[in-house]
């Protein structure tokens, strides 16, 4: 059986970023045109720092796609990173004769000391370079070729700015994806934007940076995604460390699990209310969609935390690695506040999840085989009328 999956390569300031995809099946529409909307999406949202400026992210589809189809083969894609025009020789891939000077002042919450230590070395500029966030870039360009192939299964995928540092959004009733796209801070409430922007012009001015929440909603997301028989094959399991590994991710939730456990269980269970439509509908979703590990029909709800990013441009106290010395943290040019893109980035993880959760359980070879096998399936989860 094949396996969906993916593997990224790239440096922040390097050439490029590049992706394989393998395990989508032939016959799926796509396009670079529709690679780019989400990789546009990335890019936005206020609070970004002048590299935004710079790229203009666009995977070029190198293999595994012909006339606009996929071929059930790897697909390859490049990402550009044209700053790399300013870094040449300090990300020369051969050898130069006088290398730059070595970065040594560690940044507080950046992966600077504990990546120096594990590979040995006595710069962290390597350690920066591919801890950067650029490579979500990556992530979301593979993550596009996800939400394709979920949209033929009748899955959408969005997601919402929740709070960013102490400002915290009142989310309405019924979201309005129109809204939340075209809010600069991906706000679906209009007063918290303000309040976000102007934090984030408070956190520029003062040389800080900010994090936050964002929650992301998958809709059409059939029952049976993930199973109860193995820890590693709940899908709950699967989306936290899929989220919990974007860069500055410090928590997780599913549904709507802090608030559940300050309560009793029979404030918390989503209770069954059939409909003519679906008999299995519930009158809430505080489950997030997931009960046992397992897509219960419901819509998928996740949210994440993340902790202010750690490059600051007032930087902390720190420690210098080549002296032990009581030093500055290492500055460079960076962003304020990353929520907004870090929402895209949480669709593309989203995406790839319940991608590869689905093509387990309909998996085939080709589109009109996975769709004829989801189709089947979900022609036998009614009331099981005496079935044993
Ligand atoms: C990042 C630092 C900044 C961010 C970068 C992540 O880049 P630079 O050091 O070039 O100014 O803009 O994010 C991206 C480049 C991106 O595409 O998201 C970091 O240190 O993590």
């Amino acid at each position: 059986m094949t396996t969906f999956r993916f593997l990224t390569a790239g440096e922040s300031h390097g050439q490029a970023l590049s992706v394989i995809v393998e395990g989508v099946p032939a016959g799926l529409p796509l396009t670079e045109d529709y690679l780019a909307r989400d990789l546009a999406r990335r890019q936005g949202g206020y609070g970004r720092g002048g590299r935004m400026a710079i790229e203009q992210d666009r995977a070029q589809l190198l293999a595994g796609v012909r006339y606009g189809q996929t071929l059930g083969s790897p697909i390859a894609m490049l990402i550009q990173n044209r700053d790399w025009a300013n870094w040449r020789e300090v990300m020369a891939v051969a050898s130069v004769e006088t290398p730059v000077p070595p970065v040594t002042r560690l940044r507080p919450g950046h992966a600077d000391l504990a990546g120096a230590l594990k590979y040995n070395l006595g710069d962290v500029r390597p350690i920066l370079e591919r801890a950067s966030a650029r490579e979500t870039a990556a992530r979301v360009a593979a993550g596009a070729i996800a939400r394709r192939l979920l949209e033929e299964l009748g899955v959408a995928i969005h997601s919402h700015t929740l709070a960013i540092g102490a400002i915290a959004a009142k989310v309405p009733r019924r979201l309005d994806w129109g809204r939340v796209e075209a809010s600069p801070v991906r706000c679906a409430d209009p007063q918290a934007e303000r309040a976000m922007m102007a934090a984030i012009d408070a956190a520029r001015e003062a040389g800080d940076s900010l994090g936050g929440l964002f929650e992301v909603i998958a809709t059409g997301v059939p029952p049976g995604l993930g199973s109860h028989v193995h820890w590693e094959r709940r899908l709950d399991g699967r989306l936290a460390q899929a989220l919990m590994s974007i860069n500055a991710v410090k928590g997780v939730e599913i549904g709507d699990a802090f608030a559940s456990a300050r309560q009793r269980g029979s404030q918390v269970h989503d209770i069954f209310r059939p409909t003519k439509a679906d008999p299995w509908a519930r009158a809430s979703n505080r489950a997030g969609g997931l009960e046992g590990g397992i897509s219960n029909g419901q819509p998928v709800v996740v949210r994440a935390a993340l902790k202010p990013i750690p490059t600051l441009a007032h930087p902390l106290p720190s420690a210098d690695l080549a002296t032990g010395e009581v030093t500055q943290a290492h500055q460079e040019r960076s962003d304020v506040c990353v929520v907004p893109a870090a929402g895209v980035v949480g669709e593309a993880m989203v995406a790839l999840t319940l991608a590869a959760a689905a093509l387990e359980k309909f998996g085939g070879d080709h589109l009109e085989e996975v769709c004829r096998n989801l189709k089947a399936y979900l022609a036998t989860t009614g009331p099981r009328k005496g079935k044993r």
